[in-house]
């Protein structure tokens, strides 16, 4: 009787931890596919080899939004007695971190900021991507394009019309079997080795954006930053809680540890982390950098009164040419600070071919839908406008970083405005 009630025991504390872990994974993921957060849930329990679980410590302290690991089970290996417990990945546990009070009192600061955006081949993007990052960064000092490959003379000519620096990372640089994800990170780690320390020496803050975003509303890098030390848009996949590789600010604050900061792709635990993942370990690192993530939310509807319905057409190009359900609209990265009207447009997978061909139409297209509207050159934009579409924005439901991530859910009703 005595064995039997133990050994009940144990399963009910084995289902527990299951249940605990399970939940887990579903409040702390944010990605589309739940499937895929099932198959690396299965992997994680399966990797463990959980002969006897004891759920010891069971306690979520995140103090001061100092990131503290959480352990939920601690796993013990009967057959070795001896053997270190192993805990959960520290990696999938790291929450944002305010600013130091110090650092948001100082009003002192100047603002300044250095854009560097990646590109392949495609110039009509990067004409429309400079040319709203010229209409709209108000404390801009610096603009560089680089590209992947040889630039053609119609980039030179468009880096040339607005006044970017152009440099190119020569195909013979990559080695001869680098995957997209590497050669992406390749390149934006060789923009930083080359031209960030300068920039932050100088108190100047630095955006990394990917060829296919760009800015809809006024920003600076005040304004982006908020005090932080660094700000990035979260990486969509499962687990991920690291810096994606096409939305980052640096901040000035960084300068001292740059040469750390890497976007390479990486792995842990045997799950594999994309390009950005190695910003894990930066920011595992340094408990004393501040950062938040950007918002995020997704447009399924055209909208005339949003951003004058410059991006319908977009909106409604994505409707009808993917299939994948999470990539249902174009997304939308904006600022989590109030006071911050910084909004941004992914044209998703625009830059490269790899999930789509043909798409020269579809960048000519948003290209002059934008430049006809009042963001256009011989056109005047009114600001109040700008921001009733900003405030649109801040009312829809955002793509949470945790919660129910189901693709029914992103693509019906994330785009449903709060009210
Ligand atoms: C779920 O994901 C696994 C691995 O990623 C894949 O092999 C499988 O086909 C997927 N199943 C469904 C129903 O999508
Ligand atoms: C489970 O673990 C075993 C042993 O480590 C491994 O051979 C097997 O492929 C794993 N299964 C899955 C689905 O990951
Ligand atoms: C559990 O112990 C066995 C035997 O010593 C060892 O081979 C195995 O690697 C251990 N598993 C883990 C997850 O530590
Ligand atoms: C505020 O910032 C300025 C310029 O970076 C710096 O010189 C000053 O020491 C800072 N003050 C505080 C209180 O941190
Ligand atoms: C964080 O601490 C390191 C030393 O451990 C220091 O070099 C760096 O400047 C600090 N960074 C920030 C943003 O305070
Ligand atoms: C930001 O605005 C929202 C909605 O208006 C409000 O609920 C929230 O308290 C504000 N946050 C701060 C820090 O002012
Ligand atoms: C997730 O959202 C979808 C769509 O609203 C809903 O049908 C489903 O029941 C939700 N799942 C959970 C676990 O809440
Ligand atoms: C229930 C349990 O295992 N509690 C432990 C939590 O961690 C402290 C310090 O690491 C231990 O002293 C407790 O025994």
């Amino acid at each position: 009787m005595k064995t039997s009630n133990s050994i009940f025991n144990k399963i009910v504390i084995l289902l527990m931890c299951i249940i605990l872990i399970f939940y887990y994974v579903l409040l702390q993921t944010n990605h589309y596919e739940l499937n895929i957060s099932l198959t690396k849930f299965y992997q994680i329990l399966n990797k463990t080899q959980i002969l006897k679980i004891s759920i010891a410590n069971f306690t979520s302290t995140t103090t001061n939004g100092k990131y503290t690991a959480t352990k939920y089970c601690t796993y013990t290996n009967t057959t070795t007695t001896t053997g270190l417990p192993t805990t959960l990945d520290p990696a999938f546990l790291l929450v944002e971190r305010p600013p130091r009070p110090s650092s948001t009192k100082n009003k002192t600061i100047s603002s300044s900021l250095a854009v560097f955006v990646f590109h392949t081949k495609h110039h009509m993007l990067a004409n429309l991507q400079l040319y709203l990052i010229r209409l709209l960064a108000t404390d801009l000092v610096a603009l560089y394009l680089f590209t992947d490959g040889k630039a053609s003379k119609d980039m030179h000519k468009v880096a040339k019309e607005h006044d970017a620096e152009i440099f190119s990372f020569l195909p013979e640089e990559h080695s001869a079997k680098t995957g997209p994800s590497d050669k992406n990170a390749k390149i934006v780690n060789w923009a930083i080795s080359t031209k960030a320390k300068r920039h932050l020496s100088e108190g100047t803050a630095i955006l990394l954006l990917d060829g296919d975003i760009f800015p809809l509303s006024p920003f600076d890098s005040q304004t982006l930053l908020n005090s932080r030390d660094l700000m990035c848009r979260k990486h969509p996949a499962l687990f991920s809680r690291f810096c994606w590789i096409g939305f980052i600010c640096l901040g000035p604050q960084l300068f001292s540890t740059i040469d750390e900061f890497d976007v390479s792709p990486t792995g842990r635990q045997g799950i594999g982390f994309d390009s950005g993942g190695k910003t894990i370990d930066y920011l595992l690192k340094y408990e004393n950098i501040s950062f938040s993530w950007m918002k995020e939310t997704i447009l399924l509807n055209t909208d005339k009164d949003l951003f004058w319905g410059a991006v319908d057409e977009d909106i409604r190009w994505i409707g009808s040419h993917f299939n994948r359900c999470d990539k249902c609209g174009p997304e939308i990265f904006f600022s989590p600070f109030n006071s911050s009207n910084a909004v941004f447009y992914h044209m998703i997978s625009a830059t490269s071919e790899w999930r789509f061909g043909r798409q020269s139409s579809r960048r000519k297209s948003i290209n002059e839908a934008v430049m006809r509207s009042p963001y256009g050159p011989d056109q005047i934009f009114i600001i109040a406008d700008v921001i009733a579409s900003v405030n649109k924005i801040r009312r829809m439901k955002t793509i949470p970083f945790s919660g129910n991530l189901t693709c029914q859910r992103v693509c019906t009703e994330i785009n449903d405005i709060l009210e």
